[in-house]
């Protein structure tokens, strides 16, 4: 049933529908850049009917979130997609995007809110945040969450080709393994890789100590010859699904996605620890219909939305009272839903203020070497 909405790798299907018309389009992917301006529909609805969502792909269910908020609101989506939170804080800071609902992860929102990119929310359009559990509420990022409401939460680890590995050791090492020269596949999200290269030596995901970050690089640039190369998580999940690889970097929905695909895989979260992140929705400051993002934030803080999503993207739900209707194989799996001694030795990713530069710079050097 994916397949049908899932398309070759690099393509996505872009949902285009006015309220109880099904219509779609293909917006092709290349490389890492993704999004594209939103685009019209010139179908003739009124600017009223529409909203513009930018997204990261496979983020919604491609047969309830959108068409059934079309159909209540009779409002027209367009749905662009980023790769990560870094490309997404470039597009907005570029300007002139039009997105009305974009989804940030946490510290990234701290760093919007910093910079005036998104704006505060209007609560009494909301009432479905009494929906969200006490857990996901007011986190360090947005205490009062004036500004972003959560959308999905997961963890970022490996998916493996279990068939040819066998049950691998659950550790970052393994992919800094020369056996698996050019099997593996590491991210191009700045803070998840250089994550899991802090993780593996020991250190915290958001250490602003030079020495760290040096010694970080280093072992980065051990790594690089063993690549296939960076991608997106997007685009290792079908090197991995396809068997062209052994290893790949990914958030965890992309993994079980490719589970869903290949038995022959798994997703582990390495003993070392690594991150577990939040993803919320936001508005941009600019944003063309402001109402309609309102709208959509409440909807998809629905018991029944955040249910659906969940039930297609394996990531967790931040919504307490999707709880019930979530699939129990995925409320029981515990590569999903991890343990108390697995999810305690995760990391948030913080916004760590200047540093971010020297994360930057560093792995820039990495991927340039
Ligand atoms: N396929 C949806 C991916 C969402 C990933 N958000 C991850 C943020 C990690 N820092």
């Amino acid at each position: 049933m994916r397949k049908e909405t899932r398309i070759s790798r690099g393509r996505f299907l872009k949902v285009v529908g006015a309220a109880g018309i099904a219509s779609s389009t293909l917006s092709i992917l290349s490389g890492c850049t993704v999004g594209t301006t939103p685009q019209s529909s010139g179908g003739g609805g009124s600017d009223e009917d529409e909203l513009s969502l930018y997204n990261w792909s496979d983020y919604v269910n491609p047969k309830t979130t959108l068409p059934n908020f079309e159909e209540k609101y009779g409002v027209e989506v367009t749905q662009d997609f980023f790769s990560d939170n870094e490309a997404l804080l470039a597009k907005l800071q570029a300007g002139g995007t039009g997105y009305d609902v974009i989804v940030p992860s946490d510290y990234m929102v701290s760093i919007m809110r910093k910079s005036d990119i998104i704006q505060k929310l209007d609560r009494s359009k909301i009432p479905n945040f009494d929906n969200v559990d006490d857990d996901f509420r007011g986190l360090p990022y947005d205490p009062n969450n004036e500004y972003s409401m959560p959308y999905q939460w997961g963890t970022t680890g490996i998916l493996y080709n279990k068939k040819e590995l066998g049950e691998i050791d659950n550790s970052w090492e393994v992919m800094w393994d020369p056996e698996y020269k050019g099997e593996i596949a590491m991210m191009t999200d700045v803070r998840e890789t250089m994550g899991a290269a802090l993780k593996r030596l020991g250190y915290s995901l958001n250490t602003t100590d030079s020495d760290r970050l040096e010694e970080a690089k280093r072992l980065l640039l051990e790594q690089k010859p063993l690549l296939r190369g960076y991608f997106a998580s997007f685009e290792v999940r079908p090197l991995v699904q396809n068997e062209d690889i052994l290893l790949g970097h990914v958030y965890s929905g992309d993994g079980f996605l490719a589970i869903a695909e290949n038995k022959d895989l798994d997703y582990v979260i390495p003993k070392e620890g690594g991150t577990r992140w939040t993803d919320n929705m936001a508005i941009p400051v600019g944003a063309r219909h402001v109402d309609n993002a309102h709208k959509f934030i409440n909807y998809i803080l629905s018991a029944k939305a955040g249910a659906s999503l969940t039930n297609y993207t394996y990531y967790g739900s931040p919504n307490e009272a999707a709880r019930p209707m979530i699939k129990d194989e995925i409320l029981d799996d515990p590569r999903i839903y991890p343990p108390p001694e697995v999810f305690n030795r995760l990391e948030a990713i913080e916004d760590i203020g200047e540093a971010t530069r020297q994360y930057e710079r560093i792995f820039t050097e990495v991927k340039s070497a």
